[in-house]
């Protein structure tokens, strides 16, 4: 089980790369080299998923995907339409850093029954949204405000809050592309405020930005644009984060 997995590694500090693929920005081939360069990689996961999709959907990417490597896919859905039973998990994600009722709540509900038929492990995800400098795709699409970027405190209260509400993963997203990932002093306090496993994502394209991101709390990076603009860069990052593990298992 994935989460297990995930649990698994927060206990030996082993830190998890994840690499989102966006069905849109990816041809067949694109999609068939992706899952490639992710295995040679060592990709723990690759994550499908969009705030819009406009031209495809997410069951073929996903099947191309499992096709051609043997990483656990899981889904990271902008919004109902992009589920599909042919991955192997979905992060059932809640949006607690907005108000919007449909994102708390109302699609879960029309969700559901769709999961409890599908083999999916659903992975509960309380997730926030951070201001990155500039409006992103998914504070628009969701309608909801972001946590300013230098409010530690109410990431941390709101993070409590989701897990006091029995949700399992924690994620920080400054947003797909985003100028700024989210500061190290913000994972710092979350990851000093709750104990669930803590995904970190949005604008990091560096090596050293990994490792910062990874020393502050993050347990799993998440990095989707920096790596479709420049794909051999996903070699220096998972090097970094393999490299910071050894050190860790090492040091241990
Ligand atoms: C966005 O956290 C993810 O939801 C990844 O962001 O595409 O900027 O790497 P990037």
């Amino acid at each position: 089980m994935i989460y297990e997995k995930i649990a698994a590694a927060q206990s030996a500090s082993r830190k998890l790369f994840a690499l989102l693929v966006d069905p849109d920005k990816n041809d067949d081939a694109t999609l068939i080299r992706t899952a490639q360069l992710a295995q040679e990689a060592h990709v723990d996961f690759l994550l499908v998923g969009s705030s819009i999709l406009l031209e495809k959907g997410v069951d073929h990417c996903v099947e191309l995907l499992r096709e051609n490597c043997s990483l656990p896919v899981i889904l990271f859905p902008g919004n109902t339409l992009q589920v599909t039973p042919k991955a192997d998990a979905l992060l059932f994600l809640s949006l607690i850093s907005g108000r919007n009722p449909d994102l708390l709540i109302g699609q879960h509900v029309v969700a559901a029954p769709f999961l409890r038929q599908s083999n999916l492990e659903v992975l509960s995800t309380g997730y926030l949204l951070i201001d990155s400098g500039a409006p992103t795709s998914a504070s628009y699409m969701s309608q909801t405000l972001p946590i300013p970027h230098d409010k530690d405190d109410i990431a941390a209260a709101t993070a409590l809050a989701g897990e006091m509400l029995g949700m399992k993963l924690i994620y920080l997203d400054a947003g797909s592309g985003a100028r700024y990932t989210v500061r190290t002093s913000m994972i710092e306090k979350v990851r000093g405020t709750v104990r669930t496993p803590l995904i970190v994502g949005g604008g990091i394209r560096t090596a050293e930005k990994v490792i910062a991101l990874c020393q502050a709390g993050a347990d799993i990076v998440v990095v989707g644009n920096s790596i479709e603009e420049r794909p051999e860069l996903l070699f220096e990052l998972t090097a970094a984060l393999q490299s910071m593990n050894q050190s860790s298992s090492v040091g241990n």
